[in-house]
């Protein structure tokens, strides 16, 4: 496998970690009674997996093979919703530094292809970091408000 299709495999082992990280998410938000936060995370990790899937395609596409690594155990509690969506939010971050890596890589090996897929998620990256910092800003503002804090679940809930 060629020095691009690594490093695009280790990202196809960050988007399902990813994916791992907000399931288990979605399992906290469902013991503490969030159900809205829950649904919201449970759509994350769907989407998670298709951001793996994408990477994987584009791998078999180039003729390369992945080999899947073992994901580590994610955090299973976090002390409040705003504690996890931080959380959330600063894997977002984390994650778009992967992107920034890949683009630079496949602009250095003037690696057409590759950067052209990777712009889609140098978008989505944008979308992703800028929706968990927006909720991350509402739950601050909720603060100990029980039933602004519930009321936003539900919003969260609608999530499609
Ligand atoms: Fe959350 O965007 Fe992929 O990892």
């Amino acid at each position: 496998m060629n020095k691009m299709l690594k490093a695009l495999n280790k990202q196809v082992y960050e988007e399902l970690a990813s994916a791992y990280l907000y399931l288990s998410m979605n399992t906290y938000f469902k013991a503490e009674g969030f159900d809205g936060m829950a649904n919201w995370m449970y759509k994350q990790w769907k989407e998670e997996i298709s951001h793996a899937g994408k990477i994987s395609e584009y791998i078999n596409d180039r003729g390369g093979r992945v080999e899947l690594e073992a994901l580590p155990k994610p955090q299973v509690n976090w002390s409040s919703p705003l504690a996890a969506f931080k959380a959330a939010y600063k894997h977002e971050r984390h994650i778009s530094s992967c992107i920034h890596k890949l683009v630079e890589l496949a602009r250095k090996d003037g690696d057409l292809p590759t950067e052209n897929m990777l712009a889609w998620f140098v978008s989505e990256q944008v979308e992703e970091e800028a929706t968990a910092m927006d909720i991350v800003d509402k739950l601050e503002k909720i603060g100990d408000n029980i039933s602004a804090l519930y009321m936003y679940d539900s919003l969260l809930g609608q999530r499609e």
